[in-house]
């Protein structure tokens, strides 16, 4: 018997050098000390020996089985631990290590100058209007005294949806709304993008973005108009800046106007940004025409106005030395990502 425990011991023993997962461990634990285990075989057997060797037996097989109880503990123990230290080490994070960078995005060029046009009017107090692309013909073109026979509604001009509906050639709608809902003062721009329905080259582009302002109130004058204008371009371009305005037609407004600067380049003495001229083109403007603002229900006996249009294009152009108006419109990531 003594030779049988020590024979389980020593297999037991083998057994144990070679598990190395939880469920060899187990299958030793049920092969010698479950139910009907080897060592439990053993144990069971104890009646029939002797009373003297009873005690002795009995201790030793007591002590096989406490060991190797322990020893499988003790593995069981020593697996879990390294399968612990095996995640950890898998899953440690070298904190020393440079971050990844994430792809930073940006504006579009064209709306950083939206954006920036349009600080400098919140700064002088205009509020930002918003309104449909697509948009009633009373709104783009009968509102604004622009009569049915006029040039600039012609097809070829303009993007027609159906009789009445076309995609807005100018943001002025939008105006309009607002002169309809609200009694003066108004001061307000609206920028957005507009449709003219032309071929496009590197200056023409069948949509493109414009910032149209408004201010109404009583005894508003063109010179109301001059310094407000001049004060938004010497933001823009600087103090040094310097403007003059040629007359120009609108439909909508009277006197019309065009307003250049003084190169930003140059300063006026004339190069190659201003083509030899020492001045750039910048806005259309002009005095509301008393029409326009009777057909939205402002008494031009009381109030008067004046209104601008700017081209985004043409100013970021200028800014970045862009020489072709479809790079804005291409989305190509080689352009953008300069910006
Ligand atoms: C321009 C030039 C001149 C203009 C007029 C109006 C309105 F709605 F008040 F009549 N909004 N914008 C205007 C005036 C636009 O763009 C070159």
């Amino acid at each position: 018997m003594k030779d049988k425990l020590e024979q389980i011991r020593a297999s037991v023993e083998r057994a144990l050098h070679d598990a190395d997962a939880m469920d060899a461990l187990e299958n030793i634990r049920i092969k010698y000390m479950g139910k009907k285990g080897e060592l439990t075989a053993v144990l069971k057997g104890m009646g029939k020996l002797s009373p003297e060797e009873r005690p002795k037996i009995g201790a030793l097989a007591n002590e096989i089985r406490n060991r190797l109880e322990k020893e499988i503990d003790d593995r069981k123990t020593a697996i879990m631990t390294a399968l612990e230290e095996k995640k950890l080490k898998d899953e440690m994070i070298d904190v020393t290590m440079p971050g990844r960078k994430n792809a930073e995005g940006k504006l579009h060029p064209l709306t950083q100058v939206k954006n920036e046009l349009a600080e400098i009017f919140m700064g002088m107090g205009f509020s930002i209007a918003d309104g449909p692309e697509v948009e009633y013909d009373y709104y783009n073109f009968e509102a604004l005294n622009i009569p049915k026979n006029h040039p600039a509604r012609d097809e070829q001009d303009t993007f027609y949806i159906a009789d009445n509906i076309v995609l807005r050639t100018q943001t002025s709608g939008m105006q309009v709304r607002v002169m309809e809902k609200t009694k003066p003062p108004i001061r307000v721009i609206a920028p957005g993008k507009v449709y003219r329905s032309d071929t496009q080259d590197a200056t023409h582009s069948p949509v493109f973005h414009q910032i149209e302002g408004l201010v109404v109130d009583k005894n508003i004058t063109m010179a109301d108009l001059k310094g407000t204008l001049e004060m938004f371009v010497k933001k823009l371009y600087g103090e040094q800046t310097r403007v003059r305005f040629r007359p120009h037609h609108f439909p909508f407004t009277e006197p019309s106007a065009e307003m250049d600067y003084s190169c930003f380049n140059c300063g006026g003495k004339g190069c190659s940004v201003c083509k030899g001229e020492g001045w750039i083109e910048i806005l259309g403007c002009g005095m509301v025409h008393p029409k326009v603002l009777a057909n939205c229900g402002i008494d031009p006996e009381e109030y008067t106005g004046f209104a601008f249009g700017i081209g985004l294009e043409r100013i970021a152009m200028g800014k970045y030395s862009i020489n072709d108006l479809r790079l804005f419109f291409e989305n190509d990531m080689r352009f953008l990502k300069q910006f």
